[in-house]
């Protein structure tokens, strides 16, 4: 199961839901099933949970866009925090507060994210393991699907993406849309 995110903080698109939506519906060994999340809150990560309880996918791999970042970054890790200077597309804000109030500090991805950033360098795209995903929705979505997964055989992840060079603002990185994908499947047949 693969998600992309619809545009927020007044970014026109979102590169991450553009590329689940172009990648084939095969990569390598996987059937890839693609969902469009909202900027939400909670709402994105239950929409997630939902669609899983039908598909019973082996992998969920969520894409966000992260604005600024010069490789595509598989994510090590989602936080128990929601906290940001910027409302979802919900208008819900969050300073300082718990996604699930006494739950865990933290979760690994159980997606090996070193072997995935070394399969997108080798497809020669910029690639990295990222050691945070923020404290805004593509964490939000981490961390609950990682608390939600926990112990089951669904393996969890997440991989934020550049701006698309058309969108990259003054002097910041942009990565074109086939690199992304070049990326994305490289990490999927590195998923083993
Ligand atoms: N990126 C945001 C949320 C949606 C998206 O594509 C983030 O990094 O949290």
């Amino acid at each position: 199961l693969m998600t992309g995110f619809d545009p927020f903080n007044g970014n026109t698109a979102n590169p991450s839901w553009m590329a689940a939506q172009t990648l084939p519906e095969r990569v390598g060994d996987y059937e890839v099933h693609k969902l469009q999340l909202p900027t939400v809150y909670g709402q994105a990560a239950q929409m997630v949970i939902n669609f899983a309880k039908q598909l019973q996918p082996d992998v969920i791999l969520c894409l966000g866009l992260a604005g600024g970042r010069a490789a595509v970054t598989p994510e090590r890790v989602g936080i128990n925090i929601r906290s940001a200077s910027i409302p979802d597309n919900a208008g819900q804000q969050f300073t300082d507060a718990p996604i699930v109030p006494g739950g865990p500090a933290a979760y690994f991805s159980t997606l090996p994210v070193t072997a995935m950033a070394a399969a997108i360098r080798e497809a020669g795209v910029p690639g990295a393991v990222s050691n945070t995903a923020g404290t805004y929705v593509c964490n939000d979505v981490l961390y609950t699907l990682c608390y939600h997964f926990a112990g089951m055989k669904t393996r969890v992840g997440f991989i934020h993406v550049p701006w698309l060079p058309q969108q990259a603002k003054e002097g910041a990185a942009g990565m074109p849309l086939e690199d992304i994908i070049a990326a994305l499947t490289a990490a999927i047949e590195a998923l083993g």
